[in-house]
């Protein structure tokens, strides 16, 4: 499995009005991946309408749309083995109400739509969300020198 797998992790509005952004940041990085991208964003419709494209159209969009467009996102890309699925394992259910304990959205969501955080569902999503939020120029190819420590 790849160590330089990636996926798009963004901290909602919600997420980061209430001061999580540190919390939600520092679980990634003890686990031990590695952040290649990272800036404040404001979304637009025009991005929200293709980060979104499946949802375009069904009833809750709208009022989604309205709620990602209220205040900053913290955009990021995590690298890592096997990112994208633990990132989703990270964040939890969808709906905070069936996300588990110890998740994000476990620990700090309540309501499906205030549900702190985004993750990429598969590695096909992550190519195409990082494009859509990053530019090529964006995003960092570093070593991290604690890559021993993590990986066998
Ligand atoms: P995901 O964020 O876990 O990938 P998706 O099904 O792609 O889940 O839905 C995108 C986002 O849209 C969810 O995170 C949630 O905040 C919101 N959402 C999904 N379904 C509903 C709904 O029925 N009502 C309100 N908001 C919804």
């Amino acid at each position: 499995m790849s160590q330089t797998e990636r996926t798009f992790i963004a901290i909602k509005p919600d997420g980061v009005q209430r001061g999580l952004v540190s919390n939600i940041i520092g679980r990634f990085e003890k686990r031990g991946y590695k952040l290649v991208a990272i800036k404040l964003v404001q979304a637009t419709e025009a991005l929200l309408n293709e980060h979104y494209a499946e949802h375009v159209g069904k009833p809750f969009f709208p009022k989604m749309c309205n709620f990602m467009m209220s205040g900053p996102i913290v955009a990021m890309v995590w690298e890592g083995k096997d990112v994208v699925k633990q990132g989703r394992k990270m964040l939890g259910a969808t709906n905070p109400q069936d996300s588990d304990m110890g998740t994000i959205r476990g620990d700090f969501g309540i309501d499906l739509g205030r549900n702190v955080c985004h993750g990429s569902d598969s590695v096909a999503s992550a190519e195409r969300e990082i494009k859509i939020w990053f530019n090529e120029n964006e995003i960092v190819n570093w070593s991290a020198n604690q890559s021993i420590w993590i990986y066998e």
